[in-house]
């Protein structure tokens, strides 16, 4: 790993308020595809068919038909050594907020017990006659699109453009973001807000925001350090190197 600063080193190994923010790069080297670019999840999908209210309502079966074939790719994929080094450094900081755009857990398969999901989960669905919400790990579905008890279409539990974050989850992540001492913001291409806010709230309250990020980004020139690299290298020498001090 290049080297980091000093501020950086003891940060990590005070482990208080930290807050990690990760974006679909976290889960790239675990073999899922990311949003934007070259081999990514839209090229093919059209953004507005497969991720706003608009697209699902237009066509469901193809909205269905986009989130199948994820769920089934998350069925298969398992949590990698960054993911691992994440939950480890959670599980000896037992303060470190993780909050994270994804919605594949592989946080919590890696054993973070507590993520926040600002964008919801692949796993869970809603019913779209009464909007409840729950958990439905059925990989395939018998059916497309999938039914609820009541008989109304259910819907991926997940968040699309023009829709709110969940009130609470946005409300806690905000919360910790003020009260960071060290921001990790991790393989995001910090493009889409509220979330990608979140940096600066922490920076505008003094924290030390770090990106980790094998390209550069809008939000490049305003942190305070850039590790540039893949997170699977980065935070097993950033996270597991560092002892722990005495308390
Ligand atoms: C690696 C790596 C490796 C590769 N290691 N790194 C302010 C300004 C402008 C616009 C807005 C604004 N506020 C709100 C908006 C509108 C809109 C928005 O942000 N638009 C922008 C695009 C312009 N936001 C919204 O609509 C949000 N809602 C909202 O604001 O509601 C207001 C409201 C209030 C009250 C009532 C009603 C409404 C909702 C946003 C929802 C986003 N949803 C999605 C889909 C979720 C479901 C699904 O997964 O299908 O979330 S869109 C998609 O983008 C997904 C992601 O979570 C999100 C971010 O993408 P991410 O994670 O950054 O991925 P990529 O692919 O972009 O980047 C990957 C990065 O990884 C790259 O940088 C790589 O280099 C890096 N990488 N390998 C580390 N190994």
């Amino acid at each position: 790993m290049q080297q980091i600063s000093q501020r950086l080193a003891d940060l990590v190994a005070r482990g208080r308020d930290v807050v990690v923010l990760t974006g679909a790069g976290m889960s790239a080297e675990s073999g899922v595809a990311t949003f934007r670019g070259a081999g990514g999840l839209w090229e093919n999908e059209p953004v507005e068919r497969v991720a706003t209210p608009e697209g699902f309502a237009h066509d469901p079966l193809r909205v269905w038909r986009f989130y199948e074939a994820r769920r089934q790719q998350i069925a298969g994929v398992a949590p990698h050594a960054g993911h691992r080094a994440l939950a480890d450094y959670a599980a000896r900081h037992p303060g470190i907020v993780t909050v994270t755009q994804n919605i594949d857990g592989l946080h919590q398969a890696a054993g973070v017990e507590e993520v926040i999901e600002l964008h919801g989960s692949l796993m869970r669905v809603r019913c779209t006659r009464d909007g409840g919400a729950r958990e439905d790990r059925r990989v395939p579905f018998p059916a497309l699109p999938p039914r609820c008890d009541c008989g109304a279409m259910l819907r991926p539990d997940v968040v699309w453009f023009g829709e709110a974050l969940p009130e609470a989850a946005f409300a806690r992540a905000h919360d910790a973001s003020r009260r960071a001492a060290l921001f990790l913001v991790i393989g995001t291409s910090a493009l889409v807000y509220p979330a990608a806010g979140l940096p600066a709230v922490a920076s505008a309250a003094g924290a030390w925001v770090v990106e980790i990020n094998p390209e550069p980004t809008p939000i490049s020139d305003q942190v305070d350090e850039v590790l540039r690299g893949p997170a699977g290298a980065i935070l097993p020498a950033l996270l597991g190197a560092v002892p722990t001090p005495d308390r």
